[in-house]
């Protein structure tokens, strides 16, 4: 698996049983869990834990909003309040934490002004996005699983396949807001050049 990275879209607590919980949620993170067992050969508990070092990076987007952020309903936006700083909600579910670094953990959303659907658009701790990352760890392959598949998961699919790697999205490990709305944004992915596996 050298030259491939996992990315790990907004599978945080409010998407999955929280303000914004989305449809499939609980089963994506046990496919995703499955998925990372098989591609690195170990178990849950025995993960060594060393994300960059590792044949397979595992990076992390995080929605991570201001409690007077633009996308909410309060404020004029589409969404119930959610992924707020500090909150429960915002936190990587606990499922996935062991798999989760600083490093590789980037947060979007964080000005209150703009939303972000993409992945490209956080940083890291140490300020770097995304790509960058992908770069310095040469990550030719990018596999792609988390919520929603409608919005933040089609937009980091598209904008990581516009920084010319190849995507694999994993479909049971999608969720989403509406099933129809899924099985639309997967056609458009796929007809994008965007495997689906
Ligand atoms: C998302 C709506 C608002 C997502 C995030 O993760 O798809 N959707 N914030
Ligand atoms: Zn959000």
């Amino acid at each position: 698996m050298k030259d491939s990275a996992l990315l790990i879209v907004d599978m945080l607590n409010d998407f999955i049983d929280g303000s914004m919980a989305c449809r499939n949620a609980k089963e994506a993170v046990n496919e995703t869990v499955a998925f990372i067992d098989r591609e690195t050969g170990t178990e849950e508990e025995e993960y060594d834990g060393n994300g960059i070092a590792g044949q397979f990076p595992i990076l992390f987007i995080c929605d991570h909003h201001p409690a007077d952020h633009c996308s909410f309903k309060a404020n004029g936006g589409l969404w119930p309040e959610h992924c707020v700083v500090w909150t429960r909600g915002s936190a990587v579910h606990d499922r996935l934490l062991p798999y989760a670094h600083e490093e590789l953990t980037f947060l979007k959303g964080c000005d209150k002004e703009e939303e972000q659907y993409s992945g490209w658009a956080g940083r890291n701790k140490a300020g770097q996005t995304v790509a960058e990352v992908l770069d310095l760890l040469d990550i030719r392959n990018i596999y792609i699983c988390g919520i929603a598949t409608e919005f933040c998961v089609k937009a980091t699919a598209e904008d990581a396949a516009a920084s010319g790697r190849k995507v694999f999205l994993i479909e049971k490990a999608l969720s989403y807001v509406d099933p129809d709305g899924h099985v639309r944004a997967l056609e458009e992915m796929r007809k994008e050049g965007i495997d689906i596996i």
